[in-house]
């Protein structure tokens, strides 16, 4: 008999990519989905528009527990992951009490209805480098203390928490990963190697004449979407629930990405990029560097993209779309 998952955030970047996953892996697949996006699938739901029909989803909000008490009451699941917050740094700052509310509130009433309905149920936490913030030292690996920078730092490390308190006192399978940066064609535009990535090609398609960004300097160990799905689903395959961090190894500035994307479309960045001290964050985290070794050990876990063919698959994929766009408005 096929396995049944759930998977929360299914209409987000790292939601698309496990579903796909999961559904080549024989999977029954189902999504939490707000109320809002499951009635506006068009706008809301693109990232998971070509495998709809094969999905089941479910109107659900993390903000409160009987909207998720509902769906674990109607449904049983083998496998959870937990991929649904407010996952912006930003604006984390901006409305902080949101992120907490969402992101630890939701990661509990989740966990508590496991706990009552199908404690058997395996369940995977999306925790965040960012829990590793101000680090105390790089590479950073499962052991390196927790530093966090952000309200949404904050809330990810008390998500982990709360994911190892349910595997130690109740005995339930539950996994955090520490995930570090990853990115794809699908990834928000708020996020910096989408925004850079998307003026690059609108630059040089002669739609927008400069790009304004932040901290320049912030270096981040970025990892493509496709290959850090695998290993979310190989930790709940494990005899035994464990936290893996998941990391390429290798780090490179802000500053190197503009290079590489412009670099890619044959611009200088130079001539476009301006830094914006506006756009800068009350507190940034400088540098993070993942050391992955625990993860290809146990899990056989490596990943296959390498940064410039992550950057040129964006790079390439928003050239197609405006000029899509741009035949469409012709
Ligand atoms: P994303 O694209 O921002 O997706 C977030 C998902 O959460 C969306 O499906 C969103 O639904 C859903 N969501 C937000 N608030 C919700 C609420 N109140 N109720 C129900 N669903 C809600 O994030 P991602 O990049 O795929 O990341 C997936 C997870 O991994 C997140 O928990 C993120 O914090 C964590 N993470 C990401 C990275 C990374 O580099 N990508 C690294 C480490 C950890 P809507 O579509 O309705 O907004
Ligand atoms: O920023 C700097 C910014 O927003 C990366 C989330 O998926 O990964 C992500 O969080 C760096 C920061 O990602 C701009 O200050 C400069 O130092 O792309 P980002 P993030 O904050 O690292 C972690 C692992 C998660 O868990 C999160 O959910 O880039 N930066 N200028 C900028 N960043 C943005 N967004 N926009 C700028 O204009």
């Amino acid at each position: 008999m096929s396995k049944c998952a759930l998977i929360t955030g299914i209409t987000g970047q790292d939601g698309s990519y496990l579903a796909e996953y999961l559904l080549d892996q024989g999977y029954e697949v189902h999504g939490l989905m707000r109320r809002v996006a499951l009635e506006n699938q068009e706008s809301r739901a693109g990232r998971i528009r070509h495998i709809a029909a094969r999905l089941r989803l479910h109107s659900a909000t993390l903000e409160n527990y009987p909207s998720v008490f509902q769906v674990l009451s109607k449904q049983r699941f083998d496998e959870c992951y937990h991929l649904g917050a407010q996952s912006y740094v930003t604006d984390s700052f901006a409305d902080s009490f949101t992120t907490m509310n969402v992101n630890i509130n939701g990661t509990h009433y989740l966990l508590e209805g496991l706990r009552q309905l199908q404690p058997a149920c395996r369940f995977y936490f999306a925790g965040s480098s960012e829990m590793f913030g101000k680090a105390h030292e790089s590479p950073q690996r499962e052991t390196t203390p927790f530093h966090p920078r952000s309200p949404y730092g904050i809330s990810k490390t008390t998500g982990y928490y709360l994911t190892q308190n349910y595997r130690e006192a109740y005995g339930m399978f539950c996994c955090s990963g520490i995930l570090f940066n990853h990115e794809s064609p699908r990834r928000g535009f708020e996020f910096v190697t989408r925004k850079i990535t998307n003026a690059a090609v609108r630059i040089k398609l002669g739609l927008e004449k400069e790009l304004r960004l932040g901290n320049l300097e912030a270096s981040r160990d970025w990892g493509h979407a496709a290959d850090y799905v695998r290993a979310m689903h190989a930790m709940l395959q494990q005899s035994k629930p464990d936290d893996f961090v998941v990391a390429t190894g290798q780090t490179y500035r802000v500053r190197d990405l503009c290079e590489l994307a412009f670099g890619e479309l044959g611009l200088d960045y130079h001539d476009y990029v301006r830094t914006d001290p506006g756009l800068n964050r009350p507190a940034d985290v400088e540098l993070l560097l993942g050391d992955a070794s625990k993860a290809k050990n146990q899990l056989g876990w490596s990943p296959r993209y390498s940064f410039k063919e992550l950057v040129k698959e964006m790079v390439q994929a928003d050239l197609e779309r405006n000029r899509e766009l741009q035949r469409a408005a012709d």
